[in-house]
């Protein structure tokens, strides 16, 4: 394994996804595809002849414009002695760490819409960066410009926890739990996203003996400026671990420049990566160029090996082939049915939940320790499924389907408000842990999980016949 005095062996590893090369086909000019319908003229657009009239011109979906704005959150978790997450504020965060937490301890924010095509590559319509982000939260908006027509988007944002200004697999991301659907001219508002992040680990790493890999970043595309970080991912793809910026000067019809990595000895296998900030905003993103160290032009080295010496004339070459970036992780869906343990009916006379009850099927982000606010879901809950009694007085079960991440840990709960005062979990009221762990925990893995009863126990009896 690698030296690990950044890595934290938290699950916010993600599924490492590839994300091919696909990146801003907007920024420059248009290329080939996608010609514009910007009024821009120009394009040649061989098929069809003249615009106008045409009628069934049923080749390619006209591109479309939009606009998508939120809000970003970055809030705390912490583990207990027993590994579960708990909540925890920056107030209360600022005791257990090195770090001055009255001010945002992490980097930027990043936030991206896209979308996968047929083949499951990945398309990037539009994003943006909060260059300084806010404890509490801040408004984002972003224009998209999707040119392969009207269509759903996911949306994630990504903070740069460790500061290095190259996002990475294990930094915490979270996507917004829908899709959202574009289409021409569309604002899409209230897209917000709340990103789940461990405190700031105040450990600092041992000492090592270190070597160094240089060499050469070629960038082989049009250069109109930004710097290039190099740094090693596994062979997996996870990373980055030891960045290092490199600035690069325009040369021929791209750009080069010397890099040079420092890691500790003895690394072992690992990939080794160049990014270029092809969109400024100074920081690796998923919408950049990426490459990676060839062994000639346009050839793909593979992993090189860090032992006890260091290495020289290892080129990287931007971009390279299909060059993926690093994963993203996508939502998926946790899906069952809520019941009373009863078997009755929900609004059961005698064994059921009393009148003005509402009942909420949950994926929280924390174990649930104490009392729940309703209000406060935002911050504490992926997605939530609730009933007014009244509506399911008469069902025995009712389902639920919920968007979680990927690859994350959630805590499945039920819950029945039974004076409906939107305080759960309250000492009498019934509560059901899903997942087969008492804390409700559940991996949502790649592919979510589904048939999940949640079984209400003991719904308090009104006193009169004390039931069971
Ligand atoms: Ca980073
Ligand atoms: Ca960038
Ligand atoms: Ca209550």
């Amino acid at each position: 394994m690698m030296a690990q005095n950044k890595m934290f062996s938290l699950t916010l590893l993600s599924l490492l996804v590839v994300v091919p090369a696909c990146f801003d086909e907007e920024d420059d000019k248009v290329d080939s595809e996608g010609s514009e319908e910007t009024g821009e003229s120009g394009g040649e657009d061989s098929t069809g002849g003249d615009d106008s009239t045409g009628g069934d011109d049923s080749s390619d979906p006209d591109p479309v414009e939009a606009k998508i704005s939120g809000r970003v959150e970055v809030v705390l978790y912490t583990e207990g002695a027993d590994g579960e997450r708990e909540y925890i504020s920056y107030t209360d965060a600022d005791a257990l760490t090195d770090y001055d937490l009255s001010v945002f301890p992490f980097g930027k924010v990043f936030v991206a819409a896209y979308s996968t095509d047929e083949v499951g590559a990945k398309q990037f319509h539009g994003d943006t960066t909060i260059d300084t982000p806010s404890i509490g939260g801040d408004d984002y908006s972003m224009d998209l410009r999707k040119n392969d027509g009207p269509g759903d988007v996911y949306v994630y944002a990504h903070v740069d926890w460790y500061q290095d200004r190259i996002l990475g697999s294990w930094e915490p991301q979270e996507h917004y739990g829908d899709v959202v659907p574009i289409v021409e001219g569309a604002e899409v508002t209230s897209i917000d996203i709340t990103i789940l992040a461990p405190i700031p680990y105040s450990g600092g790493g041992g000492s090592c003996d270190t070597v160094s890999v240089s060499g050469d970043v070629i960038i082989t595309v049009s250069y109109a400026g930004g710097d290039v970080a190099t740094f090693y991912q596994t062979t997996d793809g996870q990373g980055p671990y030891y960045g290092a910026w490199t600035t690069v000067s325009a040369d021929g019809g791209g750009a080069s420049g010397a890099f040079s990595n420092t890691s500790c000895a003895g690394v072992g296998e690992v990939k080794l990566r160049g990014a270029w900030d092809t969109n400024g905003n100074n920081i690796i993103d998923a919408t950049d160029r990426w490459g990676g160290y060839i062994s000639a032009p346009d050839t793909d080295g593979g992993p090189i090996t860090i032992g006890s010496t260091s290495l020289t004339g290892y080129d990287v070459q931007i971009p390279l082939g299909g060059s993926d970036g690093f994963s993203l992780v996508p939502f998926t869906r946790l899906s069952g049915d809520v019941s009373l343990a009863s078997g009755v009916a929900f609004g059961d006379a005698t064994d059921g939940l009393p009148a003005g009850t509402k009942v909420y099927s949950v994926a929280l982000k924390y174990r649930p320790s104490s009392e729940i606010y309703v209000s406060s879901f935002k911050t504490y809950a992926y997605d939530y499924d609730s009933w007014e009694l009244a509506d399911i007085a008469t069902d025995t079960s009712k389902a639920y389907t919920l968007n979680v991440p990927a690859e994350t840990i959630v805590y499945l709960w039920s819950f029945a408000d039974t004076d409906g005062d939107g305080v759960l979990n309250e000492p009498g009221e019934p509560v059901a842990a899903g997942g087969g762990e008492s804390s409700g925990r559940l991996p949502t893995g790649s592919s979510g999980a589904s048939g999940i009863s949640l079984v209400l126990a003991a719904p308090p009896t009104p006193s009169d016949s004390g039931g069971e």
